[in-house]
């Protein structure tokens, strides 16, 4: 018997597949998520097609559930496992087209924060366009970004943060790169849900991505000036 995704046109199965994937997400599927994105880079979808078009489309369909109270955290954990089941399988690829180094990056979602789906994404999307990448991990204290600057003398500093009470602290750590005397030597961008360019301002980052397309496009302008 003939698996249904062969009777359809090109066309048709990219877009069928990608849907299988994002369902799966939502679903907390994580094996169907594994499974299908395999097929659908055998199928020589590219990955970026993968992330946007599956993986960030079904957690963000996860969030919206979570917003509206129709799902829980154990669901949200369930989904987030199934997201970078997916992640895990396209990240070679995306890897496997990046040039040579263009740049250190470091990057840490900020103290008090545990949300990392997103700042991964960004850093994969970074990796991917050539630079090298140390991520920090979750709850990020201002001494461990000190810490790692002076370690690493990184040209890009970044924070993310998905609670209104964790984005604050990004202020605090800026502050403590000033006082260290380090803030001419880094470029410091910042991102997730709740930031806006203002606050980007008010706290002199020298920028704010709203996605990892943008973050690309910003640490390339902010390296080349
Ligand atoms: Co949480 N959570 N969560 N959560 N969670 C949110 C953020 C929330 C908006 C849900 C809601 O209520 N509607 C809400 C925040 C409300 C607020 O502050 N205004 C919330 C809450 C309240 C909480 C808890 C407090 C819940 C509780 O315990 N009662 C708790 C806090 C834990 C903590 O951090 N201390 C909590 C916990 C969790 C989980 C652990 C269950 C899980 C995180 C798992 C993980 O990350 N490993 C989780 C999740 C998954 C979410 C939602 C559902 C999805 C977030 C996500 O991954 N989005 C989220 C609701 C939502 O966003 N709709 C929610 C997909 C991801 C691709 O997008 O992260 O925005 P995002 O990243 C984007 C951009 O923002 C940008 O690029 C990314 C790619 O496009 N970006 C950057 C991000 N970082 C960047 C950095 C950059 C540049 C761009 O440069 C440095």
């Amino acid at each position: 018997m003939r698996e249904p995704l062969q009777c359809l046109s090109k066309v048709e199965a990219r877009l069928e597949i990608l849907k299988r994937i994002s369902l799966s997400v939502e679903n907390g599927d994580s094996s169907a998520v594994k499974e299908l994105t395999k097929k659908a880079i055998e199928q020589n979808i590219s990955p970026e097609d993968i992330l946007n078009n599956s993986l960030i489309k079904g957690m963000n369909a996860v969030g919206e559930k979570f917003k509206e109270n129709e799902i829980f955290i154990p669901e949200v954990l369930i989904a987030t496992r199934a997201m970078k089941a997916g992640m895990d399988i396209i990240r070679p690829y995306l890897a496997e087209q990046s040039y040579k180094s263009k740049g250190k990056i470091i990057m840490g979602t900020v103290k008090g924060d545990l949300h990392d789906i997103g700042k991964k994404i960004v850093l994969v999307m970074l990796e991917k366009e050539g630079y090298e990448i140390i991520d920090l991990g979750i709850d990020v204290a201002k001494e461990r970004f000190i810490k790692l600057i002076k370690k690493e003398n990184p040209q890009i500093v970044g924070m993310s943060a998905l609670l209104t009470t964790t984005m604050w602290y990004m202020r605090e750590v800026i502050g403590a790169i000033e006082k260290e005397g380090l803030r001419k030597k880094v470029k410091i961008i910042i991102g997730g849900a709740p930031i806006t360019p203002a606050y980007a301002k008010e706290i002199r980052a020298d920028g704010y991505a709203r996605d990892a397309q943008s973050a690309v496009s910003l640490v390339n302008h902010l390296l080349r000036t």
